[in-house]
C-alpha cells in the first residue's frame, strides 16, 4: 500500500518559507514508514519534523512517539527529506519547521495521514506469494525476534513463505502473527495452515492468556486480550521439520473457549525460542479460513 500526497504548506514566521511538502505511506508490516519531503527554503540550516497521533490535543506542541527516529521532533539536519518508521497504525498529523542560527520558524501547515489495519474476510487466502505481508496481518516480536516473508530455496510452498526466528543466536526471542478477520454471524468456520519447524524446543501454550505467551502454537481471541489456544505447535502436536498440514475447526474452538465471532476476531500465530533459522525457527505457509 502506498498514498502519496503533495501538500503546499505555507510556514508564516520569520523565516517567510513555502513549503511543498510530499508525503507517503508504506506498511512493510505491521508498522508504518512515512516519508517526508519539503523544498529546500532559502536562510534555513536545517528542519525539524514534528509528529503526533491526530487523536492528541491539537495544536502545539507535538508529542509524538514511537518513531525509530526519534520523538517529535526529529532534527532532519539540512536535509529536506525525512523518514519516521515503525509508527503505529493510526492517524497522524505532522508539520515541519525551518531554523537558522536566528532561530526556528512557526509551524507548518499541517499534514494529516492515516493508515489502518485492514481487516481480512472469509474466504481468506494467504500464500505470501505477494513477497509481503498484506495490511490484515499484524506482528510482534520480543528480544531478537524476526518474522519475515521470505524467499527460500527451502520452502514449504511457492517462492515465498512466512518464516520466524531469532538471528541473534542465544536471544530467547517470541515472534507473533496476528491476522484481524471480520467472522461476525459465521459458522462452520475451518481453520488450514502449512507449517515446518527447524529443530525448535518445545514451549507449550498454555490453555489461555492474557496479552502474549513465550510459547509455540496458534491461538483466538475476540477482544485482543484474552487468548485461547487452539492449536499447540510443539513436537507432541504433530509438527515436522519436512513440514505438516494442520487443520482447526474454528466453530468448536470458540464454543470451548466460551467467546463468539465477531468483526475483528483475531487469530495469532507464533513461536518462541533462541536461535535462527535452521537451528530453531519456524515456516507458515499457504493459511485458509473458510
Ligand atoms: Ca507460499
Ligand atoms: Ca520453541
Ligand atoms: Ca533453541
Amino acid at each position: 500500500m502506498s498514498v502519496n500526497t503533495v501538500y503546499t504548506l505555507k510556514v508564516r514566521s520569520l523565516l517567510f518559507f513555502v513549503f511543498m511538502i510530499v508525503v507517503s505511506i508504506s506498511i512493510p508490516s505491521y508498522a508504518m514508514d512515512v516519508s517526508l519531503s519539503w523544498n529546500n527554503s532559502y536562510g534555513a540550516t536545517g528542519y525539524k519534523v514534528y509528529y503526533e497521533t491526530l487523536s492528541s490535543a491539537p495544536g502545539s506542541p507535538y508529542t509524538g512517539t514511537g518513531a525509530i527516529q526519534g520523538n517529535s521532533p526529529v532534527d532532519a539536519k539540512n536535509n529536506n527529506q525525512c523518514v519516521l518508521s515503525g509508527l503505529s497504525y493510526g492517524s497522524y498529523r505532522f508539520a515541519v519547521t525551518a531554523y537558522n542560527t536566528y532561530g526556528e520558524s512557526d509551524y507548518s501547515d499541517e499534514v494529516v495521514l492515516s493508515a489502518d489495519m485492514k481487516t481480512a474476510a472469509l474466504p481468506f487466502s494467504e500464500d505470501f506469494e505477494s513477497g509481503t505481508l498484506a495490511a490484515c496481518w499484524e506482528v510482534h516480536s520480543t528480544g531478537a525476534g524476526r518474522i519475515r516473508v521470505s524467499p527460500s530455496d527451502d520452502l514449504i510452498s511457492g517462492k515465498y513463505h512466512l518464516t520466524m526466528d531469532s538471528p541473534y543466536d542465544r536471544t530467547y526471542s517470541l515472534n507473533e502473527l496476528i491476522l484481524t478477520i471480520d467472522l461476525n454471524g459465521r459458522s462452520g468456520v475451518i481453520l488450514q495452515f502449512q507449517h515446518k519447524e527447524y529443530r525448535d524446543e518445545n514451549h507449550v501454550m498454555p490453555a489461555s492468556f492474557t496479552g502474549s505467551s513465550n510459547s509455540d502454537g496458534v491461538a483466538i481471541s475476540a477482544d485482543g486480550t484474552t487468548w485461547y489456544k487452539i492449536k499447540g505447535l510443539t513436537s507432541t502436536d504433530g509438527i515436522t521439520s519436512g513440514g505438516s498440514t494442520f487443520q482447526v475447526d474454528l466453530d468448536a474452538a470458540v464454543a470451548a473457549a466460551s467467546i463468539s465471532y465477531n468483526r475483528t476476531f483475531k487469530i495469532k500465530f507464533q513461536q518462541y525460542d533462541n536461535y535462527s533459522i535452521a537451528i530453531d525457527g519456524f515456516a507458515f505457509d499457504n493459511i485458509y479460513i473458510d
